[in-house]
C-alpha cells in the first residue's frame, strides 16, 4: 500500500510512523517506517497511542492495523538489538492489541515476519493478500519470537505447525498461511486496505465482537502437540545441536501446552532475554547486516548495470552445468559452448538430470522443468553468442586454454557485452589480455555445486568498468546468490583463506594431532565438515595437482607437509576412490577412519625427526581460525578484501564457517585482537614464516581496537 499522507494524530515522532485515519467507524492505523516497517520503539509507541484512541473513541467499531510500503512489519528492529531495551516493550504492546475493545483485524501484505507476525496473532481476526509472507524467522538471528509468538501462534495452529515455522524460520505464503490457520482469509485483490477494511465491516455488522488468541482454550489439538514438542526436542538436540535458540524455542512452545498464557507469556520472555544475551545472537545479527553490506560495493552506487536479458556459458562440465542451472532458475535463457556433440550432450544432460531429480521429490513442477529446458540452448560454435549480454567461461583452469577461449568470446561477442572467467586463482588481467577490451573482463567465481551454493565472489580486475562490476553484482542479485567483491590475487579471497587453513591443519597433523581429531575438533567449533573430510569429499586429486603445480614457486624456506601426496601417490583420491583419509566402503558416503592413514602420518612425521606431541581440541581451534584471521588481515590490507565483513561473508557461504559467529572476523573481534596477537606471536617461535603476524592485526591491537572499525559496522 502507499505511504499515507494524511494523519489525525498529534506530531511526534511515533505518530509519523504510526499513523491513524477514520474510515467511517474503521480506524486504519497505518505502520510507516521504512524500508521494511521494522517495530522500532517510536512504531511501538505509536501503536499503543493508537490502541488507547481506538478504545477512547465511541465513533470507533473497529480497527485495521496495515502497513505502508511493501510489507506489513517485518519485525523487530534488529538495530535496537544489543543497546538498552526502551519500554513499551513489544510484548506489551501486542498484549495492548490484544486487550482492545474492539475488533482489530490485521490486514497483512508483503512481509508479516517476527514480531510482525506477533502483532498479527495479538489481533482478533487476520487477512492476508497474495504474495504475503507470514513467518517467526528469529532462530535465524540466534532468537526466538518473543512478543507472544511462542504461545499464540500454537493456541492458533498447533504444536507441530508452529515448531516447524519456528525451528526453520522458513516463510509461508498466504495460501499456506490460510490452510494452516494462520490467517482466517485471503483477500480477493491485492488492495489490502480494501480487503482489510471490508473485512471490519463486515465483523462490525456480524457484531462479531473481540477474539482474543490467549483465550482458546489449550492448543487445537493436545496429543498431536505433545508428541510434536517431545519430537521435535529430540530432533533439536541432534540435528541443531550447537545452536542455542532452538532448545529454548521448543521450551516455550511446551509451556504454551502446559502453562497458562500468562506464565507462559512469562517463561518466553525470559528465554528470548537468554537469547538476546547469547554470543551466538550477536553473530548471527552481524551476519544478516553483513550479507546486505557486501552487496554495496562502491560501483554498484557509481555505475549502473549493463543490460543482462541473456547468459552463454562455455564449458559444460560441473561447474559450466551447476551456472547454467543458477541462470535457468533465475528465469534467463543459457546458451551452452562445448567442443563437441558429445560433451554439449553431456551438459545438457546434467542440467535435465538435476531437474529430473527434484521432480521425482517433488520439488520441482514437470512444467516448470519444461520451461527451464526450453530456455536452454546448446551450440559447438562460439558465433551462437554473437548476441548475449554476458558470457561465463567455466572450462578446464589453465591460462592458456582461458586465453584462447576469451580470444574467441572478443571475436564473437558483441560490443558491451560481459565477459566473465569462472576461475578460481588465475590472474583474469592477464585473461583480459587476450581480448582488445579488457574493460569488459571480470571474475565471477561460483561454488560447486553452483546452483545451491549461495556465494558468488566478484572479481574485480583493475583495468574492468565500473559499469560491468555493477552488472556483475546486478546478476548475483538475480540469481539469489550473495555477492562478494575480491580483487585479483591466487585464490582470491576464499581459496587464499583455504590454502592457510589447510596448511596449519597439516603442520597440527604432522606435529602430532590425528587427522580424525582436527575434523571433530572442527565440527565441534560448527563446521559442518572438518578439513580432511572436505579433502575426501573435494576429491584429493585436486589440491595435490595444484601443490605440483605451485611447486617451483613455493618459497624454499616454507614447511611442505608431504603425507597428503603420500596418499594420492596411492590413488587414494577421497569419496570417489573409496579412500582419502578416510575409508568409504561400498556406498558409504561418511568415512571410517583408517589405520592405515595413521601409520603413514606416523611414518611420515619419524622421516621429518617430529616428536608427536598431543594438542586439544582448543587448541586445534585456536590454530586453524587463527590462520585465517591472520591471513585474512593480509587480505583487507592488501585490499583484496574491502573490509572485514567480506572476508566474513565469503567464509560464511563459501566455506562452512559457522554463521552464528558472524565469520572468522567477527570471531577474532569476539576473542579480543590483543590476544589473537598473543597467540600469533606464541606461534610465531615454532614458524616465524607461516605464523608472521600480519601489520594490521599489530597495528589494530596497538590501538586497542577491533576489525569491525574498518567496516563501519552498525551491528
Ligand atoms: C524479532 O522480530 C523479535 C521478536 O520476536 C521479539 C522482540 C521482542 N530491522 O533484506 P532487505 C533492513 S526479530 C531493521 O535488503 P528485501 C535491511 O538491513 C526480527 N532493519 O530487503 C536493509 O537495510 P539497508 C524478525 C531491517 O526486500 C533493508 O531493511 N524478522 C529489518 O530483500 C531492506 O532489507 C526478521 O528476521 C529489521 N527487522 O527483504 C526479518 N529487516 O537497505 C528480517 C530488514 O540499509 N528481514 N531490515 O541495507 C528480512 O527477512 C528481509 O529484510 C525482508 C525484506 C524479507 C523483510
Amino acid at each position: 500500500m502507499n505511504h499515507p499522507t494524511a494523519s489525525a494524530s498529534p506530531a511526534s515522532p511515533a505518530s509519523f510512523m504510526v499513523t491513524r485515519q477514520l474510515h467511517g467507524d474503521v480506524l486504519v492505523v497505518v505502520v510507516d517506517n521504512p524500508p521494511v516497517n521494522a517495530l522500532g520503539i517510536d512504531v511501538r509507541r505509536g501503536l499503543v497511542e493508537a490502541l488507547d484512541a481506538a478504545d477512547a473513541d465511541t465513533a470507533v467499531a473497529a480497527v485495521v492495523i496495515v502497513g505502508a510500503g511493501r510489507n506489513f512489519i517485518a519485525g523487530a528492529d534488529i538495530r535496537e538489538f544489543g543497546k538498552p531495551p526502551q519500554p513499551p516493550h513489544l510484548p506489551a504492546v501486542c498484549n495492548r492489541i490484544e486487550a482492545c475493545a474492539k475488533p482489530v483485524v490485521a490486514a497483512i501484505h508483503g512481509a508479516a515476519l517476527g514480531g510482525g507476525l506477533e502483532v498479527a496473532l495479538a489481533a482478533h481476526y487476520r487477512i492476508a493478500v497474495a504474495g504475503a509472507k507470514l513467518g517467526l524467522p528469529e532462530v535465524k538471528l540466534g532468537l526466538m519470537p518473543g512478543a507472544g509468538g511462542t504461545q499464540r501462534a500454537p493456541r492458533l495452529i498447533g504444536a507441530a505447525a508452529a515448531l516447524d515455522l519456528m525451528l526453520s524460520g522458513r516463510h509461508a505464503g498466504a495460501d499456506e498461511a490460510l490452510a494452516l490457520g494462520l490467517v482466517d482469509r485471503l483477500g480477493k485483490t491485492g488492495d489490502v486496505l480494501a480487503e482489510g477494511l471490508a473485512y471490519a465491516r463486515e465483523l462490525i455488522a456480524e457484531r462479531a465482537g473481540v477474539r482474543p488468541t490467549r483465550s482458546a482454550r489449550g492448543l487445537p489439538d493436545e496429543t498431536a502437540s505433545r508428541a510434536a514438542i517431545e519430537a521435535a526436542r529430540k530432533q533439536t538436540a541432534t540435528r541443531l545441536r550447537g545452536l542455542f535458540s532452538p532448545m529454548k524455542i521448543v521450551d516455550a512452545v511446551h509451556a504454551a501446552l502446559d502453562l497458562p498464557f500468562d506464565e507462559g507469556l512469562a517463561l518466553e520472555r525470559e528465554l528470548f532475554l537468554e537469547c538476546l544475551d547469547s554470543p551466538q545472537r550477536a553473530g548471527l545479527v552481524y551476519a544478516f547486516f553483513a550479507e546486505r553490506e557486501a552487496a554495496k560495493a562502491p560501483e554498484t552506487s557509481a555505475a549502473k548495470p549493463r543490460a543482462l536479458a541473456s547468459v552463454g556459458i562455455v564449458g559444460g562440465g560441473t561447474m559450466g552445468a551447476g551456472i547454467a542451472l543458477a541462470v535457468l532458475d533465475a528465469g534467463l535463457p543459457v546458451t551452452m559452448i562445448e567442443r563437441d556433440e558429445a560433451a554439449l550432450g553431456r551438459g545438457r544432460a546434467h542440467v535435465a538430470r538435476v531437474y529430473d531429480s527434484l521432480v521425482d521429490k517433488g520439488r520441482l513442477d514437470a512444467r516448470d522443468k519444461a520451461n527451464a529446458m526450453a530456455r536452454f540452448a546448446g551450440s559447438t560454435s562460439y558465433d551462437a553468442l554473437a548476441n548475449v549480454d554476458l558470457v561465463i567461461e567455466a572450462v578446464f583452469e589453465d591460462m592458456a586454454v582461458k586465453k584462447a577461449v576469451f580470444a574467441e568470446l572478443d571475436r564473437v561477442t558483441k560490443p558491451g557485452a560481459v565477459l566473465a572467467t569462472n576461475t578460481s586463482y588465475l590472474d583474469i588481467d592477464e585473461i583480459a589480455g587476450a581480448t582488445a577490451r579488457p574493460s569488459d573482463v571480470i571474475g565471477l567465481h561460483f561454488f560447486s555445486p553452483a546452483n545451491v551454493m549461495k556465494l558468488l565472489e566478484v572479481v574485480v580486475p583493475p583495468r574492468v568498468a565500473a559499469d560491468v562490476v555493477a552488472t556483475a553484482f546486478e546478476f548475483a542479485r538475480r540469481l539469489s546468490k550473495i555477492a562478494v567483491r575480491a580483487g585479483v590475487c591466487d585464490g582470491f579471497i576464499g581459496n587464499r583463506l583455504l590454502a592457510v587453513y589447510r596448511t596449519a591443519a597439516d603442520y597440527l597433523m604432522e606435529d602430532g594431532a590425528s587427522p580424525y581429531q582436527i575434523d571433530r575438533a572442527m565440527r565441534e567449533f560448527g563446521y559442518p565438515m572438518g578439513p580432511y573430510q572436505v579433502v575426501d569429499l573435494a576429491g584429493g586429486d585436486i589440491g595435490w595437482a595444484a601443490r605440483k603445480r605451485r611447486a617451483s614457486t613455493r618459497d624454499p624456506r616454507a614447511r611442505y607437509v608431504e603425507i597428503a601426496d603420500r596418499l594420492c601417490e596411492r590413488g587414494w583420491f577421497g569419496q570417489k576412490t573409496g579412500r582419502g583419509f578416510y575409508r568409504y566402503p561400498e556406498g558409504v558416503r561418511t568415512g571410517a577412519p583408517d589405520p592405515e592413514v595413521e601409520a603413514i602420518v606416523d611414518e611420515e612425521r619419524k622421516r621429518r625427526g617430529i616428536v608427536p606431541r598431543s594438542f586439544s581440541d582448543d587448541e586445534i581451534v585456536t590454530r586453524l581460525i587463527t590462520a585465517i584471521v591472520n591471513e585474512a588481515a593480509n587480505v583487507v590490507r592488501e585490499g583484496i578484501a574491502l573490509r572485514p565483513l567480506d572476508v566474513d561473508v565469503t567464509l560464511v557461504h563459501g566455506y562452512g564457517f559457522p554463521r552464528h559467529r558472524g565469520g572468522p572476523m567477527k570471531y577474532a573481534d569476539t576473542i579480543g585482537l590483543a590476544n589473537v596477537l598473543a597467540d600469533l606471536r606464541r606461534f610465531e617461535k615454532e614458524d616465524p614464516l607461516f605464523w608472521k603476524p600480519s601489520p594490521l592485526i599489530v597495528e589494530l591491537a596497538e590501538r586497542g581496537t577491533s576489525f569491525s572499525s574498518l567496516d563501519g559496522a552498525r551491528a
